[in-house]
């Protein structure tokens, strides 16, 4: 499964969602699927997306917030699981894109690829629902249940390690910024 195909597959049940998305390949393979006023594209800030869904989550219970993290991300900040498990936000859904690698920067292998299971570790952190999965069919038959069960649900999708064709956009950062700052508030 490539995570573009994945992102399209529930790119419709993201319009009523805060949706965060790490840096480089997600954040411009989403925006090629098409950009909207509600996600917001955490730049830079390695490991954070997830700790930023989470403070949306629990500050704005009304609205559910949809992280897509990556492999790498996870394992520079897995503190932030057992963060996102000891609050446990009922509207937080977890998705980490398992390639294997640090595609952004060159594909460099993580430990994912020597066997280290993400959904395991968020699991064994206090995670209440876990899945792993690495075919769209589960991948959209889990992120539907995890939207029902509004229970705190990190799903790890094995994902081939492909990137975009280009890292191009025209969306500045403050633009973004203050464009999901607005979205937020009209909730
Ligand atoms: C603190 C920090 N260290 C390093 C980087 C450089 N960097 C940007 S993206 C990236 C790889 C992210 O890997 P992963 O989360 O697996 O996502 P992928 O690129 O594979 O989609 C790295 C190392 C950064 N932005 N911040």
């Amino acid at each position: 499964m490539t995570r573009l195909d994945a992102m399209r597959a529930v790119y419709d049940r993201l319009e009523d969602c805060a949706v965060v998305t790490i840096m480089g390949a997600v954040a411009a393979e989403l925006q090629s699927i098409g950009h909207r006023q509600n996600f917001f594209y955490l730049q830079h800030a390695m490991g954070l997306a997830s700790s930023v869904g989470l403070g949306i989550a629990l500050s704005r219970p009304a609205v559910p917030v949809v992280v897509f993290d990556g492999d790498g991300s996870v394992l520079m900040n897995l503190g932030g699981l057992t963060t996102l498990a000891r609050y446990r936000p009922p509207n937080l859904l977890h998705v980490v894109f398992d390639n294997e690698s640090l595609l952004s920067v060159g594909g460099f292998p993580t430990a994912t690829s020597t066997g280290t299971s993400l959904a395991a570790i968020a699991a064994a952190a206090g995670v209440p629902r876990t899945a792993d999965v690495n075919t769209i069919e589960a991948f959209v038959t889990e992120f539907e249940a995890a939207q029902r069960a509004h229970v705190l649900t990190t799903i790890v999708a094995k994902v081939d390690a492909i990137g975009p064709a280009a890292f191009v956009t025209d969306l500045g950062l403050l633009e973004n910024r203050f464009q999901f700052q607005r979205y937020l508030q009209s909730r």
